[in-house]
């Protein structure tokens, strides 16, 4: 169980709206229908949009915000004729569907450029989940789509990902978002959704799913805005989608469904998407002020493992994330350089991802002759990054870091727990150093440090640092002990103090 705690932040919502995330994704209507616009504001969701840049009823809908689309390729000559009234741009609509915009992930890496020279917020293509195996229409996994294109679009842009599911179980939904989430780490936006897979048999199911389903996107900071596929069915059978149709008849007056009654009356009891009739703004129809919506990143931390150890120190990260004292803070993955660390094991009771990355079998395996602990470092840094990290945990990592890992990972912070005080005691065995320095009368006490990695070996910007007593009657073991305890409650703080900056 890899525990997402994240901080809450207080979102201001927009008058008469029930949800700032909450939106719908509006079926073609080219018959710009007095009646389905009427329908689509009492939806009361803050956004919609209908895959092009032209708002369906007319100009349309006041006080909904339309969040304009570029579809395909063939659509790229629209960037310039956006509509005003939002903040954002959605890119793409299932690059990896056929008969939509069927775009490898490197061609949308391509022309991202051209979304981002509009100077708005950016909502990545939106992918079909393909269900377990990518197979009929749905040739790509969302997921690797996703990590395939940026990975190919590194200097964009991209504010946030996007992508549609059909399930009809809110654990699959949430599961799906989650996978997402945490291969992008960004916010999400599920931009189509309905109960679709297994198929429901009535109406009152899809109800029930969403019942579940509403509350948790509400509440997931993972997730930023959500919208139903409206679907009009046109003359569509009495089955799947249609039972997930929010309008009773494509063609008519606009009457709800069942499940359009209940996603229209919606309304969140988390903060997040609670309306507040005290910060009611001017009731006018203004687009809604969808820049309000902030979303909490998340931290996410790298533990480079002790080759030796137990592992101690990550077991308290591991704890304190779990038990919520480090909002914010994620722990991506544990990377060890040796194959039989106990932290590894602990990682896995955790379902953190681990890797081994060993310097000897690095340099062992070197049939070009070209390696040596510099790229060993270089390497290193790029596996991290391929996690984005803000920060990197050093516990132990008795391998000295060469220049050229540092260099790579230039914008990221990393930080070493040392077991001494700043300015003494460097490299191994600083514990028994201290230990024997305080019996030959040198030092008092000794202590514990957490400080940010420069190429110099435990120095760099001391982040926290604590002093630890050493008794007459302690022996070696007892001082041990002792800096232990210091050193779990010090790299949590140093963490908690880092993550919340
Ligand atoms: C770029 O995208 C292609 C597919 O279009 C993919 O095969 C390749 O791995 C991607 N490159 C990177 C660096 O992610
Ligand atoms: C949908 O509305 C049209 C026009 O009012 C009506 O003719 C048709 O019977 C309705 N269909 C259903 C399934 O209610
Ligand atoms: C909100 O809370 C009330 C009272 O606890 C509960 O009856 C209602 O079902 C909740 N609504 C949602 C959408 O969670
Ligand atoms: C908000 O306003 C509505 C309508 O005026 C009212 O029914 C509701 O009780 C109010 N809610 C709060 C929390 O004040
Ligand atoms: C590491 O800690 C675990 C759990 O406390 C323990 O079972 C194991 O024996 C320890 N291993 C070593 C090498 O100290
Ligand atoms: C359905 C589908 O997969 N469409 C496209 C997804 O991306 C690949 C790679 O470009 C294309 O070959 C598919 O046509």
């Amino acid at each position: 169980m890899k525990t997402l705690i994240l901080v809450l932040s207080v979102l201001l919502v927009i008058n008469r709206v029930e949800s700032v995330k909450k939106g719908v994704t509006w079926g073609e209507d080219p018959s710009n229908d007095a009646a389905k616009c009427a329908a689509l504001k009492n939806f009361k969701g803050s956004w919609y949009y209908n895959w092009d840049i032209y708002p369906p009823c007319q100009a349309g809908v006041t006080g909904v915000e339309y969040i304009p689309m570029i579809r395909v390729e063939s659509d790229m000559g629209k960037v310039n004729n956006l509509p005003s009234g939002s903040d954002w741009l959605m890119g793409f609509n299932e690059p990896n569907y056929s008969g939509q915009a069927e775009m490898s992930p490197e061609r949308a890496a391509q022309l991202w450029p051209q979304l981002q020279a509009t100077g708005r917020k950016l909502v990545g293509p939106g992918v079909a989940d393909c269900g377990p195996t990518p197979g009929g229409g749905c040739l790509y996994d969302s997921v690797q789509w996703y990590k395939d294109f940026l990975g190919n679009c590194t200097g964009c842009r991209v504010d946030a990902v996007s992508l549609h599911l059909y399930y009809c179980s809110a654990t699959d939904m949430m599961n799906k978002i989650t996978k997402l989430y945490e291969a992008t780490g960004k916010p999400v936006w599920l931009t189509e959704f309905a109960c679709d897979n297994p198929q429901p048999q009535n109406q009152d199911t899809v109800v029930t799913f969403a019942t579940s389903l509403l509350k948790q996107l509400e509440g997931s900071l993972m997730v930023q805005r959500y919208s139903w596929f409206i679907h009009w069915c046109k003359g569509c059978s009495a089955s799947g989608l249609l039972y997930s149709s929010l309008l009773n008849n494509d063609s008519a007056d606009g009457s709800l469904t069942p499940i359009g009654v209940y996603y229209s009356n919606f309304v969140s009891n988390s903060t997040s998407g609670q309306p507040s009739n005290s910060s009611d703004m001017d009731s006018s129809d203004t687009p809604s002020t969808s820049s309000k919506v902030s979303f909490p990143t998340m931290f996410l931390i790298i533990y480079l493992v002790l080759i030796s150890g137990n592992g101690t120190n990550l077991q308290a990260i591991i704890d304190a994330v779990e038990k919520g004292d480090l909002p914010n803070v994620n722990i991506d993955v544990v990377i060890s350089n040796k194959e039989t660390a106990y932290g590894l094991e602990r990682a896995k009771k955790h379902s953190i991802q681990q890797r081994v990355f060993s310097l000897q079998k690095y340099l062992k395996e070197d049939t070009t002759q070209n390696r040596d602990r510099s790229t060993y470092g270089s390497e290193l840094a790029r596996i991290i990054q391929e996690y984005k990290p803000k920060l990197v945990v050093l516990a132990g990592w008795m391998i000295i870091l060469p220049s050229t890992f540092l260099q790579v990972l230039d914008s990221v912070d990393i930080i070493n727990l040392h077991p001494a005080l700043p300015g003494q005691f460097t490299g191994a065995n600083a514990i028994e150093r201290a230990y024997n320095a305080y019996k030959s009368g040198e030092i008092e006490h000794t202590g514990v440090m957490v400080h940010k990695v420069i190429e110099e070996l435990d120095a760099g910007q001391v982040v926290l640092s604590e002093q630890v007593p050493i008794y007459k009657e302690d022996s070696l073991e007892k001082l041990e002990e002792r800096m232990h305890q210091t050193e779990h409650q010090l790299l949590v703080k140093a963490i908690k103090q880092l993550s919340s900056k």
